[in-house]
């Protein structure tokens, strides 16, 4: 089974968007397990084959330990991770040649808590990728798009697993804007120059090396736009993901899940 974890900032659609690939998948023949691993969602607008929150539920670690939300989503973390045989029994239970893992809104805590790293290893590493997304709404400036990049940089950093960037809810953005933010996401050179017309400090901040290096590492690649409300990007993504899992072959991506 391939696992392709959904991740992004809070709000970015990750939800959304694990629903609608899913049924894009299925409509295509090619059953997926749709796993849900973030613990303080209220409701979720799909229904997950497997959820977390039927050992780990946000609400129930906060009346039970008196802590308030962002602590109570620590505890929550290191809880999944003592629930992992679990989570893997359940999953198992489950046939797909794909997993579509949702992940928690707090992004951070997916990325820099240790019991994230072990529920990756647990459910197999090297048949992972994640997906990034961006959220329009913070990708439109040069500022908040670099940062988001760091986002993505830190997390490939810490997992060492492959990334597909993506750029969420793409169906409210213009046709100019759309242009705009792939050139930044494809030359280095425009996304530099952006930054100094929005702020002329960034020069003695950001350098054009810094955007090489991370080119050179995969972080820095081009942006595919998606839409989960028209569907706008979900053939390039699945093909990126063949790409990653088994350059390009699908046949043998099949046969081996
Ligand atoms: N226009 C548009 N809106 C979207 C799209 N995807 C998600 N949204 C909206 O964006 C908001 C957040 O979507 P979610 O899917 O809940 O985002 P999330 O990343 O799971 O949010 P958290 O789990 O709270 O971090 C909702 O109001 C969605 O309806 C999209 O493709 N297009
Ligand atoms: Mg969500």
């Amino acid at each position: 089974m391939y696992n392709i974890y959904v991740i992004g900032t809070a709000g970015s659609g990750k939800s959304t968007l694990v629903n609608a690939f899913k049924d894009w998948m299925d409509s295509r023949d090619m059953d997926c397990v749709l796993v849900n691993l973030d613990p303080g969602a209220d409701s979720v607008s799909y229904d997950a084959d497997v959820d977390i929150r039927e050992w780990v539920h946000l609400g129930e670690v906060m009346d039970e330990y008196s802590l308030g939300p962002n602590g109570a989503q620590i505890v929550c973390a290191d809880l999944m991770a003592l629930n992992i045989d679990k989570l893997t029994a359940a999953m198992e239970s489950h046939r797909g040649k794909f997993t579509i893992i949702d992940t928690p809104g707090q992004m951070e805590l997916f990325t820099f808590r240790q019991s994230s790293s072990i529920i990756v290893e647990a459910l197999g590493k090297e048949r992972s990728i994640f997906v990034f997304l961006s959220d329009p709404s913070l990708s439109r400036t040069p500022n908040g798009f670099v940062s988001n990049m760091m986002l993505c940089a830190l997390t490939q950093f810490r997992f060492s697993i492959p990334v597909v960037n993506l750029l969420s809810k793409s169906d409210v953005l213009g046709e100019e804007e759309l242009e705009k933010l792939r050139l930044w996401s494809m030359d280095p050179y425009a996304l530099y120059g952006a930054l100094l017309d929005d702020d002329i400090n960034a020069q003695t901040v950001m350098g054009i090396e810094l955007f090489k290096a991370m080119e050179t590492v995969g972080v820095y690649q081009e942006l595919i736009p998606v839409s989960a409300q028209n569907l706008e990007g979900f053939e390039e993504l699945y093909n990126q993901i063949q790409l990653i899992f088994m350059g390009g072959q699908e046949s043998e991506m099949v046969d081996d899940a």
